[in-house]
């Protein structure tokens, strides 16, 4: 009969079609290691997601089975049963062993997530030695068992139900993943955990049977992706405290192809007080890398109405806009664009390249934006507060480099440097002190061991400035001189390689203007030089408090309670005569060497990125208009504090 023949004709077809698949894995799910093993996984999800998407489950549940076996769950309307009129076959049978059928069966509602995703379930059988689906559908439990994409059972009714949902079960054939079949529960987890976030409302569970002790957690948010930018921004201090929240959706003709495109966008976005962004882009919750057109529209659109609410604010100064560093520093947003043909550029996904996507996000930001800032006013004015002054930093720091390119180091700014360099070229044994005071940097220069030390020395007065912003920091001669002699330049053309010593140390008076100097040094540091910090090469040094001497016997005590103690303990019944050190000026050159600068007996207190952050955050406040936190500082350091004249 013809029947039978035609029967065997698309078997065929369908043997080699998955044949294929086995013969270069590769080609379908990019490798056969570790990467392709969890693929397989995102490929039965993806099923399971699109039905959620589609409206019809709210629950998917995946399991890790003993022996990497694999269970996938929803509880949406089941995949169809119904025999397909030329194959012959039940539709199920058809998406799990025919390649690319998936969204060519279940009458056009299929929706397809990520364009190739979704349709990858007859890949995963071909894949798996093993693979089993359980169909709850109409009042009926079907089931059928394939092995390496071939059926091994009919599709049968196992039983009745009143459910309705999907289960697929599946073992990678170890033969294809020779490396390994073992599944790494977290990067299941971390991506189950962003696939809850992007679908508001959608449950999903992990469990791992594997061993114990057993696993399970569960993922639900009904905040969606506002509840993911809180997760991101988690234990960085905020500056609007409601995430901004903005959706909306188009649905557009394209001319082109005469077909109807349906655009779904939703922003979340909070700024906080760090100096780095993430703005991270999906299209049908795929992570796009590299952007797209969703991400330049949310640019172009972020950066306008923030200049256009400045500006009608009357908030910039003369001829200031802001540019993107500025609008996104401490910026943490997630795009989230659910398309219903997206193109994108390259094989990866990894950039949307639809062009309509920009036009509709500009649109729906900008229009959200303005609103959200009509609405919120006090979190609208910290914003553009932010944001400005990036934008003053970055400009200060702009102006601080041209100065610093220019040639010669020593003469070109018309003034010469006081750096007494020390004589190795090694980074790694150079140090360079930074010494406050011209009177101290006097001390130093005779006391260092000029072989490793370099001294510099800075003057004081910039401390005196009540409101020295970063402008005035930068366009100071001793902060270029600084700059000029670490070698490493700023901003973004910092470069670790150029840093001329492995140890900055900040050697500064024990009192107030000591304790600001150091302030200001470690901000300028933290803003601008910060991976100077994150390796560890700044340094403060501990130049004692005190002198305690009686005939040749002579101790230094580096704190109160250490005078103290040493009293107590060394000099006991004794009148020793009790020097207070007012400053570093005050020691001569052997002093200052014995008590801070010798190697073998100093104390170098290494500098942590909290440290400075911690220094920035009372920079700032010290800046600021209030009288308040001065006095606080003030007060915190009067323990140093000779003479308080301020
Ligand atoms: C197709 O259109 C008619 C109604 O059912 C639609 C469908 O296929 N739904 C569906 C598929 N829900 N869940 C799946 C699915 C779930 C898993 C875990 C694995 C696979 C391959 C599909």
């Amino acid at each position: 009969m013809t029947n039978s023949s035609n029967y065997n004709a698309s078997q065929i077809q369908v043997l080699e079609g998955l044949e294929a698949v086995r013969k270069r894995p590769g080609m379908y799910i990019g490798s056969t290691g570790e990467s392709g093993l969890h693929h397989l996984v995102w490929e039965i999800v993806d099923n399971a997601v699109d039905e959620a998407l589609a409206g019809f489950c709210d629950t998917i549940e995946v399991k890790i089975l003993e022996g990497n076996i694999v269970s996938v769950t929803d509880n949406g309307r089941g995949i169809p049963v119904d025999m397909h009129p030329v194959t012959k076959k039940p539709a199920v049978e058809t998406i799990l062993t025919v390649l690319h059928a998936g969204g060519k069966f279940g009458g056009g509602g299929y929706k397809v997530s990520g364009g190739l995703h979704g349709v990858g379930s007859s890949v995963v059988n071909a894949l798996s030695d093993y693979l089993k689906v359980i169909i709850c559908k109409e009042g009926k439990i079907y089931e059928q068992e394939y092995s390496c994409g071939h059926p091994k059972t009919q599709l049968i009714v196992t039983g009745d139900t009143n459910a309705s949902g999907t289960t697929v079960i599946f073992r990678a054939d170890k033969h294809i993943f020779t490396e390994s079949i073992a599944y790494d529960y977290l990067i299941l987890r971390d991506r189950l955990k962003q696939l809850a976030f992007l679908n508001k409302g959608l449950k999903i569970s992990i469990e791992d049977l594997r061993e114990e002790p057993k696993r399970k957690e569960e993922f639900f948010y009904e905040g969606g992706i506002i509840e993911y930018v809180k997760f991101l921004s988690k234990g960085k201090e905020v500056i609007n405290n409601e995430v901004i929240y903005i959706d909306d959706n188009r649905t557009i003709v394209d001319k082109e192809n005469n077909e109807e495109l349906n655009i779904a966008l939703e922003i979340a976005m909070q700024y906080n007080k760090e100096y780095t962004d993430k703005v991270y882009a999906f299209t049908n919750n795929i992570f796009n890398e590299n952007g797209g057109t969703h991400e330049q529209g949310f640019r172009t659109a972020l950066i306008r109405t923030l200049n256009n609410f400045a500006k009608d604010k009357n908030l910039f100064k003369k001829e200031e806009s802001l540019n993107i560093e500025d609008v996104k520093e401490g910026l943490i947003c997630i795009i989230s664009c659910k398309h219903s043909n997206p193109q994108f550029e390259g094989q990866t996904k990894g950039k949307l390249g639809s062009p309509e996507v920009k036009k509709i996000t500009d649109a729906i930001l900008s229009e959200g934006l303005e609103k959200y800032f009509l609405e919120h006013p006090t979190d609208a004015k910290s914003i553009i507060e932010k944001v400005i002054s990036a934008s003053h930093a970055r400009e200060a720091a702009r102006k601080a480099r041209d100065m610093t390119r220019r040639k010669s180091p020593l003469d070109s700014l018309g003034f010469a440097s006081k750096l007494a360099d020390c004589r190795t070229k090694d980074p790694v044994r150079s140090e360079l002190y930074i010494v406050e005071g011209d009177s101290a940097g006097g001390s130093a220069k005779s006391g260092r061991e000029s072989e490793f030390q370099a001294i510099l020395p800075l003057r004081g007065k910039i401390l005196n400035v009540e409101k020295a912003n970063l402008n005035r920091i930068l366009g100071n001669k001793e902060i270029i001189s600084m700059i000029q002699a670490v070698g490493t330049g700023i901003g973004e053309q910092f470069n670790i390689k150029d840093a001329r010593y492995h140890k900055v140390i900040i050697m500064t008076d024990a009192d107030v203007d000591g304790a600001h100097i150091r302030i200001l040094l470690l901000t300028f540091f933290f803003r601008f030089m910060r991976p100077i910090i994150e390796n560890g090469y700044v340094y403060i040094a501990q130049p004692p408090l005190y002198k305690i001497s009686q005939g040749k016997k002579l101790i230094y005590a580096y704190s109160d309670s250490e005078l103290e103690k040493i009293l107590n303990e060394q000099f006991e019944g004794t009148k020793p005569s009790i020097q207070r050190y007012k400053g570093l000026g005050e020691m001569n050159a052997d002093q200052l060497w014995d008590t801070t600068m010798d190697p073998q007996f100093r104390t170098l207190i290494k500098v942590t990125i909290e440290d400075a952050y911690e220094a920035d955050q009372t920079l700032d406040r010290l800046m600021g208009d209030d009288v308040e936190p001065r006095r606080e500082f003030i007060e915190q350091n009067a323990r140093y504090v000779q003479n308080l004249d301020i």
